[in-house]
């Protein structure tokens, strides 16, 4: 397996997120992705492709706000990260403010996702480790790759933060594979949250599959996405496809939802899959509710490698720190 980690992704360090009405500290440390790239001695870093690759899924626009926000912030005398702390309400005419606050609030979508001094660096690596990865799948040198990414992707639509997500590295990947000429590209969404990024990426495009396995939004971070009857539209119609499990959920039912998920990306006949992986599912994990086991991931892989598909495993959640690294290498073994 191919695996790439990219040390400039430890740059970004949020110190706060707002959780339950409180400032409590982020969960997206820098320790996270340290311990798996020690734990699977990765030395491989990303190459560089530009910013045309990420400016395929999202807006100049977004790509130069998020670039500037956390210089800006500082210059209008602001300590710290820059977070929003007003959002306009969907279908509020389209005002060209430039307030730092105003920005702020028209590119984002939560008040746990802040801008640091070191966000972009980090996040623009990031989307470079994933389609670093992709590159030995595109010319067949290889049929497993792993992106081990951090700031995570899924949340981030075109125009948007969110989620802990700055750039969406999975649809940067999937979207550079169907550019390279490959016909159909699946996502596989694993994460405990809902890909709400991703799927308003490839909401109308019929090319990008989108499924998705996540904590019911009923209940759960992201709430507004990820409920069953979302399908897709236009010529994505059905090309989008959501099961939403309760809290609580186990193995055992995880792999029913897994294998419904993986009937439906076989039959779309992908040439690549692009597996948002996330290990928040874990039983131990602090901020979420299914109870997958540490050893049980590999099971999960296996399945996802029984479609016979050449892979990118892009690296999303997963915030129990001293088990991340058994839980990504449990599930690496599957493939
Ligand atoms: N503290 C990923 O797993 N939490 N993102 C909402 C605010 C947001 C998780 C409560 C969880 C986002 C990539
Ligand atoms: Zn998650």
């Amino acid at each position: 397996m191919f695996k790439v980690f990219d040390p400039r992704q430890l740059a970004h360090a949020p110190a706060l997120e707002m959780h339950n009405g409180a400032w409590v500290d982020h969960v997206d440390r820098p320790a996270r992705a340290q311990t798996v790239a020690d734990r699977l001695a990765i030395t491989t870093q990303a190459r560089d492709f530009g910013r045309a690759p990420l400016q395929r899924v999202h807006s100049a626009e977004y790509l130069d706000f998020l670039e500037v926000v956390h210089r800006r912030w500082s210059d209008a005398g602001r300590l710290g990260d820059a977070v929003g702390y007003t959002w306009p309400v969907v279908g509020r005419r389209p005002l060209r403010l430039d307030r730092i606050d105003a920005l702020l609030g028209r590119f984002s979508y939560d008040a746990g996702t802040p801008v640091a001094s070191g966000t972009w660096e980090s996040a623009y690596w990031a989307a470079q480790t994933a389609l670093t990865a992709l590159a030995p799948l595109l010319d067949r040198s290889t049929r497993t790759s792993f992106a081990l990414c951090r700031p995570p992707g899924h949340h981030a639509g075109a125009d948007y933060l969110g989620g802990y997500c700055y750039l969406n590295n999975a649809a940067i990947a999937a979207r550079a594979a169907s550019d390279a000429g490959l016909a159909r590209v699946a996502v596989l969404d694993v994460d405990y949250h809902h890909g709400n990024g991703t799927q308003d990426i490839f909401y109308e495009d019929g090319e990008v599959f989108f499924a998705s396995i996540h904590g019911d939004p009923v209940t759960e971070y992201p709430f507004y996405w990820g409920h069953a009857d979302e399908r897709g539209a236009g010529s994505g119609e059905g090309a989008t496809l959501n099961l939403p499990l309760p809290r609580g959920t186990t193995l055992g039912p995880y792999l029913d939802a897994l294998d419904v998920a993986l009937t439906a990306i076989s039959g779309f006949a992908p040439a690549l899959l692009v597996v948002s992986f996330g290990a928040d599912t874990y039983e131990g994990d602090p901020i979420c509710h299914f109870r997958i086991a540490t050893d049980e991931y590999a099971k999960l892989a296996e399945r996802i490698a029984g479609l016979g598909v050449p892979t990118l495993v892009v690296m999303e959640g997963g915030y129990a720190v001293d088990a991340l690294a058994d839980n990504v290498s449990a599930f690496l073994s599957g493939f």
